[in-house]
């Protein structure tokens, strides 16, 4: 044991070393100015442990080391099929480690263990190893202009990526993050969110092991206004990358400016699910259920409005409210049976008590929960399943991402009013449309002014498939070919084969 790696023994008797240092040039290092800060167990609000903060000069030091691997060897000359390698054998390592890291998922963020294992985890790997499919397949284009010209692109790595990622899916969001920058040939510093350092640390020693050079993929926990801002305005930086809240995103923006970076930001939402008379109820019950509850609704697509048309409101609502009280058990994370965990901090615990009083001082009707829910031990960040009915589009309950286990039912008439009222938001992200009419499940996808549409179904996504949002809720996409494309720049050569 050295003070950068703890032997620690996660609450389901797993014993592990966990890194707490900074891990730049794929070593860990402690912070320039020794800042450590504490992550707490959200499931028992007790200390896990506590880990370096990275200053703006250590930032400094990591955006130097990636700089410099950009352009040197082994980096430089390992081509597709070595950056694929690469990406293969991280894969393998994380399904070798998954145990581990959904144990750490699990104890860091509160998330029930079995997700973190059986959703979480496969989908990292399936990320890496899907895009480790994609580096040697980046290629350009033969353009036709005239016989005496010869014009073609070259996709080029964007270069040295800053990327800040959120706490409500941490390996996932550094996984989306990484695997393609990695794919594509750029190098990175990433910040993950102060809320859940340990899984992004834990990785590291993975991406060691895998044998990516050092300097490629650098890890620094830290504070979004220090770590965070020195990134987003870093001037050797070339591209951000971002997913977190509208607010946070509308800074990076701003500094991200500085140097005109290359910017793709995943935003929050408000996604709606319409649900038609024609829906199959049953299932979309199931659907909107887990679209609202799973990961305490803590999702960003998650389907926090739902509508639902008048004739068959009421059995939707009966249905909907039963399914809740059946499914999302609350309890320890660790707990084979638990569906729904602790929000992630009290500052989200306290912003979803606090639209659950806004809800009824606006008048409309608590229809479930509401309330704080007390663990065994009387702690935890835990909220019951809440459910409001009655609700006006005007109430903020109706129009502002809230982040919980948190939704509102209104019903409407109309396909049209459907749309409509789907559309009067200020984000774009996801939405979910429930009917049995061919017809109307396209045409309504078309409408909706979304990234994502499902039919019949929701918050499902897909590592193969474009995923991000329109409106508030972002700029560029994430995943499948296009989350390519944000990690490559296009270079055009004209070729004058002319006297
Ligand atoms: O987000 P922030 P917070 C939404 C959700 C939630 C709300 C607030 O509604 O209730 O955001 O959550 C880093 N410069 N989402 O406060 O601040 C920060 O350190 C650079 C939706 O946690 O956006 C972290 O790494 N970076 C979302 C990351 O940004 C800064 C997921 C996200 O934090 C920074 C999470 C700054 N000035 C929250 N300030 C989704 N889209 O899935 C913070 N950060």
């Amino acid at each position: 044991m050295s003070d950068l790696l703890l032997e620690l023994t996660a609450p389901n008797g797993l014993k592990y070393s966990q890194p707490i240092g900074l891990f730049i040039n794929n070593e860990f290092v402690k912070s320039s100015t020794g800042e450590k800060f504490a992550t707490i167990n959200p499931a028992t609000e007790t200390d896990i442990t506590h880990v370096y903060a990275a200053s703006a000069d250590d930032v400094d030091v990591a955006v130097k080391a990636a700089r410099k691997a950009l352009k040197s060897e082994p980096y430089k000359s390992l081509g597709g099929p070595g950056r694929a390698r690469l990406l293969h054998k991280i894969a393998d390592l994380i399904e070798q480690n998954a145990h581990t890291l959904a144990s750490i998922e699990c104890w860091d963020n509160g998330k029930p263990y079995l997700h973190a294992l059986y959703a979480d985890v496969p989908m990292v790997v399936n990320t890496f190893r899907y895009f480790a499919g994609w580096a040697d397949k980046i290629q350009g284009d033969m353009i036709e202009t005239k016989p005496t010209k010869l014009i073609y692109t070259i996709r080029e790595p964007v270069g040295v990526c800053g990327q800040i990622i959120p706490w409500n899916y941490p390996i996932l969001m550094a996984a989306w993050k990484i695997a393609p920058m990695l794919a594509c040939g750029n190098t990175t510093v990433l910040k993950p969110a102060e809320q859940t350092p340990l899984s992004a640390l834990y990785f590291a020693t993975l991406i060691k092991e895998a044998g990516v050079p050092p300097g490629v993929i650098n890890i620094l926990n830290g504070f979004g206004r220090v770590a965070g801002a020195a990134i987003a305005s870093h001037l050797d930086i070339d591209k951000v990358a971002f997913t977190g809240s509208t607010q946070t995103g509308r800074e990076i923006m701003k500094m991200a400016s500085s140097n005109l970076k290359n910017i793709s930001l995943e935003t929050g939402g408000k996604s709606p699910s319409l649900i038609f008379d024609d829906a199959d109820i049953a299932s979309a019950v199931k659907w909107t259920h887990q679209g609202i509850m799973f990961n305490a609704g803590q999702t960003c697509t998650a389907n926090s409005r739902i509508l639902v048309q008048e004739g068959v409101y009421e059995k939707f609502v009966e249905q909907f409210k039963e399914t809740v009280k059946n499914v999302s058990k609350i309890g320890d994370p660790f707990e084979n049976t638990t569906y729904h965990g602790p929000q992630i901090t009290q500052a989200q615990f306290d912003r979803v008590m606090g639209y659950i009083e806004s809800g009824k001082s606006e008048g409309a009707t608590l229809a479930m929960g509401g309330v704080p829910h007390k663990n065994i031990n009387g702690k935890g960040f835990y909220i019951a399943p809440t459910i409001f009915t009655d609700v006006k589009d005007h109430h903020r309950i109706y129009r502002e991402e809230i982040f919980g286990p948190f939704c509102v039912i209104s019903s409407f008439v109309t396909e049209e009013e459907a749309i409509t009222r789907a559309n009067d938001s200020t984000y774009g992200l996801g939405a979910s449309v429930f009917t049995e009419n061919l017809k109307r499940a396209h045409r309504v996808a078309r409408a909706i002014e979304s990234g994502t549409v499902w039919i019949n179904s929701s918050i499902d996504s897909d590592f193969r498939v474009p995923f991000g949002g329109v409106k508030l809720s972002g700029i560029g996409r994430e995943l499948g070919e296009a989350g390519l494309a944000s990690y490559t720049s296009m270079k055009s050569v004209h070729v004058n084969l002319g006297d």
